[in-house]
């Protein structure tokens, strides 16, 4: 095994990788020492925002850039850990100001702007649970996550206010103030909202963090699965010590190093390691508010001097379509570590980075439920092209197997199964919102099961099979079929709707729907563009089915449910397995 792996780039002079020997920092690690190692010390109070700014503050850190945004324009502000504080305390003074209880959760439906991080962290000092939520979702998932979530203040932007939210309003009942981001000072305020900058005017600038403690909930992120509406998973204080001892092990992070991580923060990846745990390293972020482009994330690269990149494997095939004349138009001398999570990396993938870059991207694994990186390949270990890697120390994996008498840990590396993860590790969520049955089904035997299928070879290495679940990832987002299903029966031509994922060379899965009409209704491309364009409207263009089949009865079971598995076989050309279930059987 060894033989095939790939070295990562040396760290450079005068720099040690934070994990040198991998066998070594699993025998020694335990989380007690990295809360200490995080913390210096035994307060049993615990804060994600203290950890992640003030403490680098009274370090020594509050002069360095914590943070650099560039704008659509490639105008950069520049915010230094000092006033990254200041900006978060008067956050948090104004959610005192507003009256809104300790505890209480707030969201925020901006795009990737400063503004978003001091609602985060501001959010999180004042001992207030933050979601965020993601910018190009229409209407009607955003409406299913503010009421799930009893979201009590809402930040968001003019436009996005307009298009999305106002028409939902009424049905937020919990929803108490909007504070709205105005884009110039003389864009008018739309009726019902607050101006946030004039609130952050009127607030101090000091303010002493809540006293939150390890097990106190401080992060609300909505995931999928595949029956019923989204879930919030809570992520609890105790977050910080794994995202940051990743953020070390994992990433290799160092004070003072450019970090650019390219996930949006409306999901998991974007708050772990766009913001917390490379935060806690003392790194200076980057954060770009345009979308995706090839020419331009190669300028970023480039120009700012980035030296660990955290990217997707969707970003990395769709470099890679755009060719290697573009990257190479710059040099790229201060980059040391490529990763990448979200979705399985291809081998191919792994080595076009060495192509392009010399040197191999790092696939990680993990979820929302898992709070940090759980699986992955270490920079100083060399990467194995194809593998998520192994487990972090600290975690304990396995691939398990489920019998009647409970689960089994799988021992050959043939064998398919489950991945397993023991409990125990900071960043567990600690539950699903509102949802104590679902969270006590996750878990068997002492074990966390993830929903994802994998093998383990001899040497400990994990190899992705797919989900266990119908969940659908495209371009690194989770989408559940149900939720887009539902949407789609919105639609007063619509019976019945089935969502499933089908193989795209780049998106990793793209969606399309089946759908059956109403019995009066003919079906036509005049038809089939509405239904997609009001799934558009309704859902957002990035979670929008991307085609849609009719279809003149969906396969059910006999119990009425859809058989998304049978369809996906079907569509595909698989194998249709057991049929036994399948309505009108004899
Ligand atoms: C962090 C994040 C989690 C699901 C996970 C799996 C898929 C994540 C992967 C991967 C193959 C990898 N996934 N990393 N699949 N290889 N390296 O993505 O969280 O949005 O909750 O998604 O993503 O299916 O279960 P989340």
């Amino acid at each position: 095994m060894a033989e095939s792996r790939i070295p990562g780039r040396a760290a450079p002079r005068g720099m040690t990788h934070h994990l040198l020997d991998y066998e070594a920092a699993r025998r020694t690690f335990t989380w007690e020492n990295a809360r200490i190692a995080l913390t210096g010390g035994s307060d049993p109070r615990l804060n994600i925002a203290y950890e992640a700014i003030d403490r680098r503050v009274q370090r020594g850190y509050g002069v360095w850039l914590a943070a650099r945004f560039i704008d659509r324009a490639g105008n950069r502000l520049d915010i230094t850990y000092s006033q990254l504080q200041s900006r978060c305390n008067r956050f948090a003074n104004a959610l005192r100001s507003l009256e809104i209880p300790r505890g209480a959760p707030v969201a925020t439906l901006l795009g990737r702007s400063a503004e978003l991080f001091t609602v985060a962290l501001g959010t999180l000092k004042a001992g207030n649970v933050f979601c965020p939520l993601f910018s190009a979702f229409g209407p009607e998932p955003l409406k299913t996550r503010l009421a799930l979530g009893h979201i009590q203040v809402l930040v968001t932007s003019g436009a996005f206010y307009r298009r999305k939210v106002a028409g939902i309003r009424a049905a937020l009942g919990a929803l108490r103030h909007v504070l709205i981001v105005r884009e110039d000072p003389h864009e008018e305020l739309p009726e019902g909202t607050t101006d946030f900058a004039e609130l952050m005017r009127q607030a101090s600038d000091s303010y002493e963090t809540a006293p939150t403690h390890d097990t106190d909930v401080a992060l609300l992120h909505f995931t999928s699965g595949t029956t019923g509406m989204p879930k919030g998973v809570t992520l609890t204080h105790a977050a910080v010590i794994a995202q940051h001892a990743t953020s070390e092990l994992v990433l290799d992070l160092h004070p003072q190093e450019v970090f650019w991580c390219t996930a949006d923060p409306g999901w998991v990846t974007g708050i772990a390691y766009g913001m917390i745990g490379p935060l806690t390293c003392g790194v200076t972020l980057i954060v770009d508010q345009e979308e995706f482009d090839p020419q331009r994330w190669y300028r970023i690269l480039a120009e700012e001097r980035v030296n660990v990149w955290y990217t997707a494997p969707t970003a990395i095939r769709m470099l890679m379509k755009a060719g290697l004349e573009l990257t190479r138009a710059h040099r790229y001398p201060e980059l040391r570590l490529m990763a990448s999570v979200g979705e399985p990396l291809n081998a191919e993938a792994v080595l076009w980075g060495v192509e392009a870059f010399g040197q191999p991207f790092h696939d990680t694994w993990w979820q929302t439920e898992t709070g940090a990186i759980m699986i992955a390949n270490f920079p100083a270990c060399g990467v194995v092209p194809g593998s998520m890697g192994r487990a972090v120390p600290g975690i304990e994996a396995a691939v398990l197997r489920r019998t009647e008498r409970g689960v089994q840990v799988v021992s050959s590396p043939e064998e398919v199964g489950e991945i397993g993860l023991r409990p125990g590790w900071p960043s567990m969520f600690s539950g699903y919102l509102d949802n104590p049955e679902r969270y006590r089904a996750s878990f068997h035997d002492g074990w966390y099961l993830a929903g994802d299928l994998a093998r383990r070879d001899r040497d400990g290495y994990f190899w992705f099979i797919g989900r266990a679940d119908d969940v659908i990832k495209s371009a690194g987002h989770l989408i559940s079929p149900f939720e887009l299903e539902s949407a789609l029966m919105q639609h007063p031509a619509v019976a019945q709707a089935a969502v499933i994922g089908i193989p795209d060379p780049i998106a990793g899965e793209a969606v399309k729907a089946f759908v059956e009409l109403k019995s009066a209704v003919a079906p036509d491309e005049a038809l089939r563009s509405a239904i997609l364009g009001h799934a558009r409207r309704l859902l957002g263009a990035a979670v929008a089915p991307r085609e849609i089949a009719f279809s003149e009865a969906l396969p059910r079971t006999r119990s009425g449910k859809i058989m998304r598995r049978l369809l996906r076989a079907r569509e595909l050309g698989l194998p249709e397995g057991d049929l036994s279930t399948l309505e009108g059987r004899p």
